[in-house]
């Protein structure tokens, strides 16, 4: 499968089935009660983090995914039936955000996230009956479904991410740390998607991650090679291990790195600086570079000299760092949009106004216009809500045009 991290698509809940109008026709009773059921609900469209899945391949070419719609209700009290939910499988890792920000993180495997809930169903006419309306001949009509556009992003999971220059021997490093077998070649950016490899050793307390993403060059921040594009799939790493090519110009290369890395954000994570390829080196040059990076591991990922210190010290660094689990601070991570949910009125010109407001939005989506008693229903709903009023005081007159979301009725 083909390594990608970003799909774009709406997603559209299942609408509601109607309510039925139905009266109960029993032999020798020659009045039968309202007995029309509700409709059912319409399904969700749900995403849910699976560790079988390491790309969002599949929704390359997605445009639209729907949830199943609730069926209507009928007779006999009968309620239609729930529409079908949607699943979409991502991979764990997965945000997903909206036009306005952040919806969810699926972090965790088995996660789950009700992208476009369904619609409600709406309800037949056994609920409108009452002492003084015993055989009411209207329903509601189901909601639609939410619908909304999404962008999902997927980055990668990891304990430690290996950052370098192109060449510096990163996957190289990575095949000698775990028993991952990335390519890795003579010649820059190699590797063009990110890797991970999973080191677990028997005397350690749990197995990590490593991630090797493709070489970055100055200017990666701004786009600049594959861009740092791929320094997110690292940005949730605990640890970041600066990779130097010890033979070539190490310290240009980490001033490079420094600079790509602070243009990411990612100045302040935990790092440790690892010298590769020592086995390019002769005694003086060592000495040399060992003062001038202090603190930095020596190795050779060809040879294997340093590594298992290298991989011990990893796991002893990873092991006292807590996992990011909050994406970037400051980003929002609100579940759900807030709905307006209070009332308005606004004149939109001589003789038209708009209405405004979750609840009166939704009872004029439930109307049935083709029955005279639904309509009926609507204006005392309206009258109950304060919305005649409201439009009276705003200077609604009878023959006035008032719009309530995609409804446009006149005034009486
Ligand atoms: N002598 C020596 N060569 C090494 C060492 N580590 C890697 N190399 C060589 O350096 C070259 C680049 O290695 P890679 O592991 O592909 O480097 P990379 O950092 O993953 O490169 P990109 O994926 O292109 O960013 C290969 O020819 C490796 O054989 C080392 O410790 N010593
Ligand atoms: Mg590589």
């Amino acid at each position: 499968m083909q390594f990608v991290d970003e799909a774009r698509f709406v997603v559209r809940g299942g609408r509601g089935g109607d309510g039925s109008v139905s009266f109960n026709r029993e032999k020798y009773k020659p009045r039968g009660g309202p007995d029309g059921g509700r409709g059912g609900d319409g399904g969700s469209v749900v995403l849910r983090a699976t560790e079988d899945l390491s790309t969002l391949e599949p929704y390359a070419y997605r445009k639209l995914v729907k949830a199943g719609r609730g069926s209507h209700g009928s007779g006999n009290n009968r309620a239609g039936h729930r529409g079908e939910d949607t699943v979409l499988e991502v991979p764990v890792g997965t945000l997903v955000f909206d036009e306005d920000g952040m919806l969810a993180d699926l972090s965790e495997p088995g996660a789950s996230f009700a992208v476009a809930r369904g619609g409600e169903g709406g309800r037949g006419n056994a609920s409108f009956a009452t002492s003084t309306r015993q055989a009411p001949a209207f329903r509601e009509r189901g909601l639609p479904g939410e619908e909304r556009e999404l962008r999902l992003e997927l980055r990668v999971l990891s304990d430690v991410g290996l950052v370098g220059l192109p060449n510096a021997g990163k996957s190289s490093l990575l095949a000698a740390l775990s028993a991952a077998r990335p390519k890795v070649g003579a010649y820059p950016f190699t590797t063009l998607v990110p890797k991970l490899g999973v080191v677990d050793e028997s005397g350690y307390r749990s197995p990590f991650v490593v991630a090797d993403i493709p070489g970055l060059i100055a200017g990666a921040s701004e786009g600049r090679g594959l861009g740092n594009r791929f320094l997110r799939h690292v940005a949730r790493a605990r640890l970041l291990a600066v990779v130097l090519d010890a033979s070539e110009d190490p310290e240009g290369a980490e001033g490079t790195l420094r600079a790509e890395l602070h243009a990411a954000g990612l100045s302040r994570k935990p790092n440790l600086t690892v010298l590769n390829k020592i086995d390019l080196l002769d005694s003086e040059l060592r000495d040399y570079l060992a003062q001038e990076f202090p603190g930095a591991v020596h190795v050779s990922a060809v040879t294997g000299e340093g590594v298992e210190d290298l991989r011990d010290l990893l796991e002893e660094k990873t092991r006292g760092l807590e996992s990011e689990t909050a994406v970037a601070a400051g980003e929002d991570h609100r579940v759900f949009r807030p709905a307006w949910r209070g009332l308005r009125v606004e004149s939109e010109g001589p003789g038209v106004y708009s209405v405004t407001g979750e609840e009166v939005e939704r009872v004029a989506l439930k109307t049935d216009w083709g029955s005279p008693e639904g309509v009926e229903h609507f204006q005392r709903e309206l009258e109950r809500k304060g919305v005649m009023s409201a439009l009276r005081r705003a200077g609604a007159e009878p023959g006035d045009e008032v719009r309530i979301g995609e409804t446009v009725f006149d005034f009486r």
